[in-house]
């Protein structure tokens, strides 16, 4: 049984304040439109119901908050990077991220999705912005890698390496196969507990 069986749903939030309960800790999920950010989060909750996930990219622009434990949350971010988006929607989203990073004391990590088969790229970069002004952790989860063969994988995580430099692990992942899916649940908890090692420290 997972520790997080009694995970549930608190809010969705689509502007500046209203993000609801800021006491505890909270962790974070961003990535690219159907990157497969819900299924990572559904994945490393154990609970396949818990975030909606969907074959129709670009969908969810709200801030998606849910409870693992009393004082500890984790939370969907929306999703960027999908192409033909109005400029009106990229602003909204914009705004949306600067009022979550700049409000959220309880704040303590990042978890960045990026497709094994795209890589970790300029739009996560923005992401790894917000979370380095605020000096929180990063994890990057490269996910579908049940898609990749062995080379491909490889050469997707030396290429992610690269690119990160020392700033965030990064790690396979696959909510289809399991794979990397302890090792995600171990940096959350790293992370919520606040031993997560923060870029810059020694
Ligand atoms: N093969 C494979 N497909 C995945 C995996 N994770 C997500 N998907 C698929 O990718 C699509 C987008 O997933 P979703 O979790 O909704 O992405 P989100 O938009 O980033 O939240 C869906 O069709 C998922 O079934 C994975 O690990 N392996
Ligand atoms: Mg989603």
């Amino acid at each position: 049984m997972s520790r997080y069986s009694k995970a549930r749903f608190l809010k969705s939030a689509m502007a500046a304040g209203s993000f609801g309960d800021d006491s505890g800790y909270e962790v974070a999920i961003a990535g690219r439109s159907n990157s497969g950010k819900s299924s990572a989060l559904n994945a490393i909750v154990r609970n396949h119901g818990l975030a909606r996930t969907s074959r129709t990219p670009g969908r969810t622009q709200a801030v998606n908050m849910f409870e693992l434990e009393p004082g500890r949350r984790i939370v969907d971010l929306p999703g960027y990077g999908h192409a033909n988006v109005p400029a009106a929607v990229r602003d909204a989203w914009a705004r949306l991220m600067d009022s979550y990073f700049a409000e959220r004391r309880s704040l303590v990590g990042l978890l960045i999705v990026a497709d094994a088969r795209r890589g970790f790229g300029a739009s996560d970069e923005t992401m790894f912005a917000y979370a380095d002004a605020r000096g929180i952790a990063v994890h990057v989860l490269l996910t579908k890698a049940d898609k990749l063969g062995r080379n491909e994988t490889t050469q997707a995580l030396a290429t992610a390496r690269r690119v990160l430099a020392g700033r965030a692990a990064v790690q396979m992942f696959s909510a289809e196969s399991g794979e990397g899916v302890s090792a995600a649940q171990g940096a959350l908890e790293a992370m919520l507990s606040g031993h997560a090692k923060v870029p810059g420290d020694p």
